[in-house]
């Protein structure tokens, strides 16, 4: 069902101030995307689980996805729920974390994390022929894939897929796309776990070739190290400015969004700044986006809930890159 949300009408996001996509509701993990002129944003839906078990991240327990047709003029949206549920989904058995859509020729891909029956997290994906769905879910998820956060990227009509998150994320769990009996986390002077990068295949439903390592250097052109409190965790994101490709990810534990620059969609980058100072919430993610000639940061906070981390509130404001090239950092609190 659709609501539109004029009620929030009041602020226009200009740098400096942030709108939300909803008070009355939850919606996390915001994946910007325009199609026709339009802001499409895909969330996953927060709600009052009975789940409050926090190993493994297992209270962020969502079972749908929302979506928001955003107009950044006025700051209004509106919203529909339940594009994909997890009942929808014949592999899954909980757990639909931060999920990203891209169009190609006139369908729209839903790509998504979920734990499969063994407790895996894998990534499916689900097909529609509107931007809002509902969505479709192929039957198995994804081969080759594993872990969380897809996000996707167009580069040249070829489609690549980011994917990777630590801890609850299941991300070290792997090495060289290989899993292994039980977690290993690298020593904090060792090269950090990277996220992973694939191009799809036409199909948008198989990867066309082998996940490859994300490497973030420092400027010295060493790999960011494990102990590093810049090194990857989860959210990854990739977008295009000046001819220069934007890697943006979570720092998990450090709280903040960060940003590194490259030549190419499969990097290495290298590490240039945080974007977005820690927010009210332990989870911060991230999407960024470019309507009528300005870019806009999608980002979720706690506030709404008054800090309660697994009910998360999707908002986005206006994102500058400088001359140079850098993104001026955007302060995640007292906004
Ligand atoms: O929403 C569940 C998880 O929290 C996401 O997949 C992560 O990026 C973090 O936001």
């Amino acid at each position: 069902m659709k609501r539109a949300l004029f009620i929030l009408a009041l602020l226009v996001p200009a740098f400096g101030a942030a709108q939300y996509l909803d008070t009355a509701d939850y919606a996390a993990d915001p994946a910007a995307r325009v199609f026709d002129g339009r802001i499409h944003v895909y969330c996953s839906h927060d709600w009052a689980s009975p789940v409050t078990d926090r190993t493994d991240g297992n209270h962020y327990d969502m079972r749908e996805y929302s979506h928001f047709e955003v107009d950044p003029a006025d700051g209004s949206s509106v919203r529909t729920d339940a594009i994909l549920t997890l009942e929808q989904v014949p592999w899954a058995s909980r757990q639909l974390w931060a999920c990203d859509v891209v169009r190609k020729d006139g369908r729209y891909y839903l790509y998504f994390p979920a734990k499969d029956r063994q407790g895996v997290f894998r990534i499916g994906v689900a097909v529609a022929d509107t931007p809002e769905g509902p969505f479709t879910a192929e039957p198995e998820p994804i081969p080759g894939t594993y872990s969380i956060d897809p996000a996707l990227f167009e580069d040249n009509g070829e489609f690549y897929i980011y994917f990777g998150g630590l801890q609850g994320g299941q991300l070290q769990r792997y090495r060289n796309n290989r899993r292994l009996r039980k977690d290993r986390l690298p020593a904090s002077d060792e090269a950090a776990l990277p996220a992973r990068v694939a191009r799809l295949s036409a199909d948008m439903r198989t990867l066309a070739e082998k996940p490859r390592p994300v490497v973030i250097l420092d400027d010295a052109g060493r790999p960011l190290t494990a102990g590093d409190p810049h090194r990857f965790f989860e959210a990854a994101w990739l977008h295009k400015h000046g001819g220069v490709y934007y890697f943006t990810y979570s720092t998990g534990t450090g709280h903040e969004i960060c940003y590194a620059t490259g030549d190419n969609p499969y990097g290495p980058f290298t590490y240039r700044g945080v974007v977005l100072t820690p927010v009210v919430g332990w989870t911060t993610h991230q999407s960024v986006c470019e309507h009528e000639g300005k870019w806009y940061l999608f980002y979720h906070d706690c506030v709404p809930s008054g800090g309660v981390s697994s009910l998360r509130s999707a908002r986005y404001c206006e994102l500058v890159h400088e001359p140079d090239g850098a993104i001026r950092t955007i302060p995640g609190k007292s906004r």
